[in-house]
């Protein structure tokens, strides 16, 4: 056994020992995604493993962050702020930011962070990550494309899912759709708190054994059963154009939060 395969097994090992797989999941969190009066909506923007309450991890400087209204980008970058968050096992470099909901209709936020580097894997991560705030019920395109290098475009209205019901994304890649994906599927375990930039340290809920996959059909679709209320994220994996990144590889994903609710029908 040569020693990288040495140092394989050992990591292989070290892995299954856990028992859970971490997924990486790139937060931009608000708590409220229908809005009914205008006002500030805050965002966190953090880099973590939300189902599994795993470590949060220190983000680079964003990319880009930009809101795309009734077809018009307004640049973010400008009201980022950098802050220390609190995750249930360790602290992390993370940011906020702040942006005033006017006019009715949908608004498309967008995340580009800047790669992160995995050392266990010895590769770099970049989750272009979105999510989708609607101000007086009035849908103006949570569905449309938006132009990003790879993006999950919802065939429901994200904001508005139900527990028990479906989800249906498609994934593109430069517009196209993009076949055989897996799409990683997580929900926020914890509680967040706005305020201490923290989430908890105690788990809300169940953990499923491994990672909750999903893989894109011949149209680049999926759909996923939602179990349950909360808020939930999809993490399509390597979807992006760009796959190397200061010399290794880049695995450039697309993620898209939604909000389930229960809805109750009134029958037994
Ligand atoms: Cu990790």
């Amino acid at each position: 056994m040569t020693l990288k395969t040495a140092l394989l097994t050992a990591t292989a090992a070290a892995t299954l020992s856990t028992g859970v797989a971490q997924a990486h999941f790139q937060l931009l969190y608000t708590p409220e995604v229908m809005l009914e009066q205008p006002g500030n909506i805050n965002f966190k923007l953090v880099f973590g493993h939300p189902m599994e309450n795993g470590h949060v991890m220190d983000m680079g400087e964003p990319e880009d962050f930009f809101v795309i209204f009734k077809g018009e980008k307004t640049d973010l970058m400008g009201s980022l702020k950098p802050i220390t968050w609190k995750g249930g096992h360790n602290e992390a470099k993370a940011y906020e930011a702040s942006y005033k909901v006017r006019r009715n209709g949908d608004y498309s936020f967008v995340l580009v962070p800047a790669p992160y580097y995995e050392e266990s894997e010895d590769v770099y991560i970049q989750q272009i990550t979105k999510a989708i705030i609607n101000k007086g019920g009035m849908p103006t395109g949570w569905n449309k494309p938006l132009g990003l290098k790879t993006e999950i475009i919802p065939l429901n209205k994200p904001y508005q899912v139900y527990a028990g019901g479906t989800f249906s994304g498609q994934l593109l890649r430069d517009g196209k759709p993009v076949p055989g994906v897996e799409c990683e599927i997580e929900y926020i375990n914890t509680e967040i708190d706005m305020a201490a930039n923290a989430s908890s340290a105690e788990s809300k809920g169940d953990v499923p054994a491994t990672a909750v996959v999903a893989i894109t059909d011949a149209d680049g679709e999926f759909t996923f059963g939602i179990p349950g209320p909360g808020v939930w994220g999809f993490a399509c994996l390597g979807s992006g154009p760009d796959n190397e990144h200061e010399g290794k590889e880049l695995s450039q994903d697309a993620v898209l939060w939604i909000n389930a609710s229960t809805l109750n029908t009134g029958q037994d």
